[in-house]
C-alpha cells in the first residue's frame, strides 16, 4: 500500500477509517426525544486504498454511508461503503486503479473507459430518500439504491429506464406540497458532454417530464433549486473539455474570467424556456431554497466569491487564493421582467459562513424565513492544546439560525474542543416552519471521537437536549438528511 496514508493529512481526524462498524444501544448523554422517530443519514468520502495522485481531490474517494436510526428514546448507528461498481473493481484487485477525479484516462488500463464515465462513479455526496426508496448520490453518476435498514448496496437506479442522462445530481430537491422530486443531470451525454437534463419524477417515483437544454459552457452544477412555479439552476467559474482530459488533468479548473449564470425555467417547461441569467465571478455550489414572487425569482444561497476547492487549480497557473474562497449568505434576485437578464445580489450577513446550508423541508420552494448553516465563531472559547497537534487553525464551533424576517441570529456552541459537520433539520409538529431540531456530528478532538449532536431548533442558545457519544470517530460527512419512519419501511 502507498505510503499516503502516513502523511499528516491522513492523521488524526483524517485518518482513512477501513472498517465497517455497527454500535446498537449507543451512549447517550441527555434525552432523546421520544418524538423522534425515523434515521439521520449521511454519506462521505472515503478512501479504501489511497488515491494515485497525491494533488487528487478528496471528492474523489470512495462512498461511505452511516445511519442512526433513532426510536423510543434509543439510538443504533451502522457505517458501510457503497458498493459501487468501481469499489468491487478495486477490492478484487486489491489495489486502487483509478486515478484523478473525473479523469477516466488517468484510469489503470484494466478498467479504463472513457466512453462510460459514470461506470467509476464512488456515491459519496449525499443521501436522498423518495418513493420509499433510499439512495446514495454523485453528480457524476446513477443513484445507488440502498437498504435502509442494513445500508446494503443494492444497484444503480434509472427510473424504470426514464431517467437518460448518464448522470444525476446529488441535490434534487422535494416538493412539501406535490411530493414530486426534480432533479437533473448534468454532462448528461458523456464526459465534458454540454447536455443538460431535467426531470419531474411524480410522488410515486416515476418520470413525469423531461426536458434538455444546452449549458452556456460546461461547469460543475452542483446544486440547484426550485420554487412552487420555477426549476433554478446555478453554476460558474469551474471549466473542463475532452482536451484537458485527454491531457491527463483533474476534471476542473478554476476560470475567473468566466461569468456566472442562474439558470431559470418554469417547472415542467420547454427547452426554449429556459432563461440564463448572468453575473460576475462566483464560486456556486449550494443553495438554500428559492421561491417565486410575482415575476421575481428569489433565491438565498451561501455562494462564494471564488474558487473553493484547492484541487481544482486556476487555469492561468496563478495560485490558488484562499483570501477568496469566502462564502457569504445572499439574496439573489432574478427578475423576469428584465431584458439584461443580468441577476441582483445582496450580502444579507457579513459574517463568513459555511456553505452547507439547510431549511425546514416543509417550506421548500415556498417564502423561508430561517436558513440554517454551521460557521466558526472567533469569540467563543478554543481549548487548542487539549485538541491536539492535528487540530485546525479554527473550529466550526456554531451552528447559526438566520432570520430573514427579523435580521436576528441564534447559535447553538458545540464546546471548545469540537469541529461542527453539516447539519440538518428535523420537522417536529403540525408544520410552523422552525419547529424542529438541529441534528450534525461533531468531531471531538480532546477524546478523538464523534458525537451526534440534537438541538432543539428554536433554543439554540440552551445547547443540545442530547449527544450520542460514539466510541471512535466516524467518516467525514459531505451532507446528511434525517428521513422519518414514515418515508421509508424502517425496523
Ligand atoms: C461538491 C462535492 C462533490 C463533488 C462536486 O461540495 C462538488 C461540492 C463530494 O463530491 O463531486
Ligand atoms: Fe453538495
Amino acid at each position: 500500500m502507498s505510503d499516503l496514508f502516513t502523511q499528516a493529512t491522513h492523521r488524526g481526524f483524517g485518518a482513512p477509517i477501513r472498517a465497517e462498524t455497527s454500535v446498537d444501544d449507543c451512549e447517550v448523554v441527555g434525552k432523546i426525544p421520544e418524538d423522534l422517530d425515523g434515521a439521520f443519514y449521511r454519506v462521505g468520502a472515503e478512501w479504501y486504498y489511497p488515491p494515485k495522485y497525491r494533488d487528487d481531490a478528496i471528492l474523489n474517494a470512495d462512498g461511505y454511508v452511516t445511519s442512526f436510526r433513532i426510536k423510543g428514546g434509543k439510538v443504533d448507528y451502522r457505517g458501510r461503503w457503497v458498493q459501487t461498481h468501481r469499489f468491487e473493481q478495486e477490492r478484487a484487485a486489491r489495489r486502487q486503479l483509478y486515478g484523478y477525479y473525473r479523469n477516466p484516462y488517468t484510469d489503470d488500463p484494466s478498467v479504463r473507459d472513457p466512453k462510460r464515465p459514470n461506470l467509476r462513479t464512488v456515491s459519496n455526496t449525499a443521501p436522498l430518500a423518495h418513493a420509499g426508496k433510499l439512495f446514495t448520490l454523485k453528480e457524476d453518476g446513477l443513484p445507488y439504491q440502498i437498504d435502509p435498514n442494513t445500508l446494503e448496496t443494492k444497484g444503480t437506479w434509472d427510473f424504470h429506464g426514464k431517467w437518460k442522462s448518464e448522470t444525476f445530481t446529488a441535490h434534487p430537491k422535494l416538493d412539501p406540497l406535490s411530493g414530486e422530486m426534480i432533479a437533473f443531470g448534468y454532462e448528461a451525454t458523456g464526459l465534458a458532454s454540454d447536455d443538460l437534463f431535467i426531470y419531474t419524477i411524480d410522488k410515486g417515483g416515476q418520470v413525469r417530464h423531461e426536458v434538455r437544454v444546452k449549458v452556456p459552457y460546461v461547469s460543475i452544477i452542483h446544486d440547484m433549486a426550485i420554487t412552487h412555479r420555477h426549476v433554478v439552476i446555478p453554476f460558474g467559474g469551474y471549466v473542463t473539455g475532452e482536451q484537458r482530459l485527454k491531457d491527463g488533468k483533474i476534471h476542473w479548473g478554476w476560470d475567473e474570467t468566466k461569468p456566472s449564470y442562474i439558470g431559470v425555467i418554469p417547472r415542467d417547461g420547454d427547452a426554449k424556456d429556459m432563461r440564463w441569467f448572468k453575473g460576475p465571478e462566483r464560486c456556486m455550489m449550494h443553495t438554500f431554497n428559492a421561491h417565486t414572487e410575482g415575476n421575481k425569482v428569489i433565491l438565498y444561497a451561501p455562494f462564494y466569491d471564488s474558487n473553493f476547492f484547492p484541487f481544482f487549480p486556476p487555469v492561468d497557473g496563478s495560485p490558488f487564493n484562499p483570501a477568496k474562497a469566502r462564502a457569504f449568505i445572499r439574496k439573489i434576485t432574478m427578475d423576469l421582467d428584465s431584458r439584461d437578464e443580468n441577476y441582483k445580489e445582496e450580502i444579507l450577513w457579513p459574517m463568513q459562513v459555511g456553505d452547507l446550508g439547510k431549511v425546514d423541508p416543509r417550506v421548500l420552494s415556498l417564502p423561508t424565513r430561517y436558513l440554517y448553516t454551521a460557521y466558526n465563531d472567533p469569540q467563543r472559547p478554543y481549548d487548542q492544546a487539549a485538541s491536539g497537534p492535528g487540530a485546525p487553525a479554527r473550529m466550526t464551533n456554531c451552528y447559526g439560525r438566520f432570520d430573514i424576517a427579523t435580521g436576528k441570529t441564534d447559535a447553538y456552541f458545540a464546546g471548545p474542543t469540537h469541529n461542527l459537520q453539516e447539519c440538518s433539520f428535523v420537522p417536529r409538529g403540525r408544520g410552523e416552519e422552525g419547529d424542529g431540531y438541529l441534528v450534525g456530528i461533531a468531531s471531538n478532538y480532546a477524546e478523538m471521537r464523534s458525537e451526534l449532536i440534537i438541538a432543539d431548533a428554536q433554543r439554540l442558545g440552551d445547547g443540545d437536549i442530547a449527544r450520542v457519544i460514539l466510541p471512535f470517530r466516524v467518516s467525514s460527512q459531505v451532507h446528511g438528511v434525517w428521513v422519518g419512519a414514515h418515508e421509508l419501511p424502517l425496523r
